[in-house]
């Protein structure tokens, strides 16, 4: 192949992959409401409304106390009107209307808003999956949000493009307050281990588990998150939350460097990032070898640390790059050395959307800088005498956008 055949079979393929998804906050249809969709959900998104605050034209409080309706207007007009949406979530919301067929330089906001109230909520999602190219995205469960749980019934887990997973930070960043609400929920004590029953703990994982067939199970943790034997959210890891990852053969997904509410009044988007020591993620593999860890981390710092320990723990998957990591220039780079030091042995991406539309442009704008690094990974092969065919690349393209997470998490 010459260069121009290679970078356009790379393309293709690329362009033509089905994604397994997996980091989302979505919902399948039967939550309804629980699942944003359409342009004011794309426009009130937190990246975005962190980025027209910025500017200082009205305070955080009085922008929050407007209805959705009204700060979709304000972020319309601080971020699209009065200045170029030059920022990657602003090129996101471009992206995703072009996708429709809508021309913001010409269409009203009115206008865009009437296209995304005709579409039913079943029509949507087909449309989107469609246009993303994602066939099966994995949702983050909370059993304590209270929004979410009452809808975890058989209904919840019957779509099959909707896998769940069950999201479990409460647990570890705040077990004692956390082991109060089980008691709540009937969860009685029945040895005393200081205070927290790891045995009722681990029932309750397991009860939701049977609820809701979580394909992982996943937490956030801070920077500053205590990794010594004591602690006692080390200890919850260790005796509740890896046992019952065992006993059920699934995977556990950390997601590492968050610090949380850096400024409250910012809400959803008030959060901050720190370095976390990779060495705890070095530890958690060698002394738990028949536990499957995926990991992403949220600061650049990390990243570099964490592709290298992943090179000596066959049991840790890396995947995404995360939040404030998931802009073109980062992307390029992390998914660049990471192939360099993993070849095809992570899972490049998640789109973490929590808008239905936005996995449209999280996956189109993944998309481009993954080809583009895989033809220069293929380019300088080709330099070196080796050939790859069409069906190679095909095959490569689809381990790092399904099979490698399919085979991580079971998902068929
Ligand atoms: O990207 C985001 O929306 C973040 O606020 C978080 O959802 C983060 O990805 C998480 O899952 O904690
Ligand atoms: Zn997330």
């Amino acid at each position: 192949m010459n260069s121009s055949d290679l970078r356009l079979a790379v393309q293709k393929a690329v362009e033509k992959a089905k994604i397994v998804d997996v980091h989302t906050h979505l919902y399948p249809p039967c939550c309804d409401k629980l699942l944003l969709r359409g342009v004011d959900d794309l426009l009130t998104y937190h990246y975005l409304t962190v980025e027209t605050l910025r500017y200082g034209e009205i305070g955080p409080e009085k922008f929050f106390s407007l209805s959705k309706h009204l700060q979709a207007d304000i972020i319309w007009d601080v971020l699209f009107e009065r200045r170029s949406p030059v920022s990657e979530a602003c090129r996101g919301i471009l992206t995703t209307l072009n996708s429709y067929g809508l021309d913001p330089t010409s269409e009203s906001l009115g206008s865009i808003r009437q296209y995304f109230s005709e579409l039913s909520l079943d029509e949507h999602v087909d449309l989107v999956l469609e246009k993303s190219g994602v066939d099966t995205l994995v949702m983050t469960n909370n059993p304590f949000d209270e929004e979410e749980e009452p809808h975890w019934g058989p209904e919840f887990i019957s779509d099959n493009r909707f896998k769940t997973a069950l999201r479990i930070d409460d647990m570890l960043n705040s077990p004692q307050a956390t082991f109060k609400k089980l008691e709540q929920r009937g969860y009685k004590p029945v040895t005393d281990t200081g205070g927290l029953d790891y045995c009722v703990m681990r029932k309750f994982l397991l009860d939701c588990a049977n609820r809701i067939e979580p394909v992982y199970l996943a937490a956030s943790l801070p920077p500053g998150f205590d990794w010594s034997e004591d602690a006692i959210g080390y200890r919850v890891l260790k005796n509740v939350v890896l046992p019952c990852c065992e006993e059920r053969g699934l995977p556990i997904a950390l997601m590492i460097g968050v610090k949380k509410l850096i400024n409250p009044v910012m809400g959803l988007g008030g959060d901050g990032v720190g370095c976390s020591p990779v060495e705890a993620v070095a530890k958690l593999c060698l002394e738990n070898p028949s536990v499957k860890f995926m990991v992403t981390m949220l600061a650049r710092e990390n990243q570099h640390e964490l592709a290298v320990t992943a090179r000596k723990f066959p049991n840790l998957t890396v995947f995404g790059c995360w939040w404030f990591l998931n802009n073109p220039s980062l992307v390029e780079e992390i998914t660049r050395m990471r192939v360099e030091l993993l070849g095809l042995s992570f899972i490049p991406q998640h789109s973490d959307a929590r808008v239905l539309d936005q996995l449209i442009y999280k996956w189109k704008h993944s998309k481009g800088i993954i080809a583009e690094v895989l033809y220069d990974k293929y380019a300088d092969l080709a330099k070196t005498g080796w050939q790859v065919s069409a069906e190679d690349i095909g095959r490569d393209v689809e381990m790092l956008f399904s099979e490698n997470a399919k085979e991580l998490t079971g998902i068929k």
